[in-house]
């Protein structure tokens, strides 16, 4: 051995002893804290998402009555998209889709509850069964961040399974509170006690707030999962008042509503300047979005009522395929690494953001895992991006959404969107419509008939993504004598209000559309 060598091979050994000696007295732990000094670029990644939330619920996608400052403040500071869009048209595909990265075929979560909620048996075709929670096998974006070194948590609405396999405390997250069914007087899992006149916006906030003190040290991965703005539409009476009086615009006009959307929008505020009094601005990417559209739009096309709110231009809402039911409001800002007062037109997906975030934390993708998404990273840094430009984007929707009255929000259809163009293929009957988008956002002109080749091509598409992924259909059925006569379902307003009859009693249920 030369003397060089030996010297190498003496300092090689006091490492050894020395990590060796680290790993005697301190256990994981400081190893733990160097695996993470290591990689110290690694942004903190704020998700806040609200739940059902319309496109045009917010001051800066355009609404004029709905006011919200700290989240118009952070699409000016950061990148706004026009065209982002949600998996499913309801909460739990969305937030399947979200944490999985994978489309509904999949996680089997294409709707909320079972197919039992609504009564297909009226109708032509038999829906595909619902996996109503989170299938074990699937890693979460949770476990592929905490993997890389990430402290993670969620509080909040989680909707994939509370029981203690399926609830995110198991699921990759180190910390987890779920909350949903009411804004007041809540119950949490677990179950943690608060002043009596909570607000559950508020109680969240708290608690990502924090959160975000006690990591600020260390990468972070935060879920701030509003169950706001859902039904039951509940509000804080100081903020109802702001409302009382002002002059309703564009299907815009209830002070409650209005006063749900502003104890989001302060919930933006808290974190925002959490981060900013920590110094963590430069460091984390926050992003706010929604689960799916906006509850509105419905009577105009001729469905029974239950709207809360307007998503026009858009057509339809939560529940349906049509834009207003899956374009949402996203927004991503991170001083210094993505431009201020961006908007960007790229369409973009539910399964796009766990691939996304696993690039800018510098995490490997899950070994023998397939994410369905791109990751657009670099759109987000540099504002463009090749490969997003023409890509396609699906939907699949093998279920039933009633809307009481006889009428429904969406009966099973298959969805395509690519560059401007959008093809819907209803399962019932075969029908086709199809729609450019970048001309008639409102889809409004079934260009059907005016464009058979396009039509043909897009349907090609879709098909051969269904074949791929191995998409179940619905099956053929005989609707059962007499059958027809039968409602679909008790009118939202009714059926809300026994919902809340039943939540006092017992745990917070699925039930929403
Ligand atoms: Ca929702």
């Amino acid at each position: 051995m030369t003397g060089h060598n030996s010297i190498i091979a003496r300092a090689t050994a006091r490492v050894l002893a020395t990590a060796f000696y680290i790993m005697l007295c301190c256990g994981g732990q400081l190893l733990f804290a160097e695996a993470q000094s290591a990689a110290p670029g690694k942004p903190n990644l704020v998700v806040i998402l609200a739940d059902d939330l319309g496109y045009t619920d917010l001051s800066c996608y355009g609404s004029k009555y709905y006011e919200t400052p700290n989240i118009d403040r952070m699409a000016a500071e950061g990148m706004r998209f026009t065209d982002g869009y949600t998996a499913g048209p309801n909460c739990q595909p969305t937030r399947a889709a979200l944490i999985s990265g994978q489309y509904g075929p999949r996680t089997g979560v294409y709707t909320v509850g079972s197919i039992e909620r609504f009564p297909w048996r009226t109708r032509t075709l038999r829906p595909v069964d619902n996996v109503e929670k989170l299938p074990l096998e699937k890693i979460t974006l949770a476990q592929a961040l905490k993997q890389a070194g990430y402290a993670t948590g969620l509080f909040g609405k989680w909707h994939l399974g509370d029981d203690p396999q399926h609830h995110p405390g198991a699921r990759g997250f180190d910390e987890a509170i779920t909350s949903m069914g009411q804004h007041f007087n809540f119950k949490t899992n677990p179950p943690v006690s608060y002043p009596e006149g909570t607000y559950l916006a508020d109680f969240l906030t708290d608690k990502a707030i924090d959160f975000i003190q006690r990591h600020a040290k260390e990468p972070f991965f935060l879920c701030l999962h509003h169950f706001a703005v859902h039904s039951p539409h509940e509000a804080k009476q100081n903020l109802i008042q702001r409302f009382e009086g002002k002059p309703p615009a564009d299907g815009h006009n209830s002070p409650v509503y209005a006063a749900m959307i502003a104890s989001v929008d302060e919930s933006v505020g808290r974190v925002l300047a959490t981060l900013q009094e920590l110094g963590l601005d430069d460091k984390t990417l926050v992003i706010f979005t929604s689960d799916n559209g906006g509850v509105g739009g419905y009577e105009r096309l001729g469905i029974a009522g239950g709207s809360i709110t307007d998503n026009a231009p858009l057509r339809g809402g939560k529940g349906m395929l049509y834009e207003g039911g899956i374009r949402i409001p996203y927004i991503f800002r991170w001083p210094g690494k993505i431009s201020a007062g961006k908007v960007c037109d790229v369409p973009i997906h539910s399964v796009d953001l766990y691939p996304t975030l696993l690039e800018l934390a510098g995490a490997p993708a899950p070994k023998d895992y397939v994410l369905d998404g791109v990751s657009y990273a670099r759109l987000l840094q540099t504002g463009s991006q090749a490969d997003l430009s023409n890509r396609a984007l699906f939907w699949h929707f093998p279920g039933y959404l009633g809307a009481g009255k006889g009428t429904w929000r969406t009966t099973p259809v298959g969805v395509v969107r690519q560059g401007d163009w959008k093809l819907l293929e209803f399962f019932e009957d075969g029908h086709l419509e199809l729609y450019n988008l970048r001309e008639d956002i409102g889809e409004e002109k079934n260009l059907a008939s005016q464009f058979p080749e396009k039509v043909a091509e897009m349907h090609a598409l879709l098909k051969k993504w269904r074949e791929e992924i191995k998409a179940p259909m619905p099956t053929p059925h005989t609707p059962e004598a007499g059958a027809q006569a039968r409602q679909p379902d008790t009118p939202p307003g009714r059926a809300q209000g026994r919902r809340q009859q039943v939540k006092r009693q017992a745990q917070p249920q699925e039930t929403e559309e």
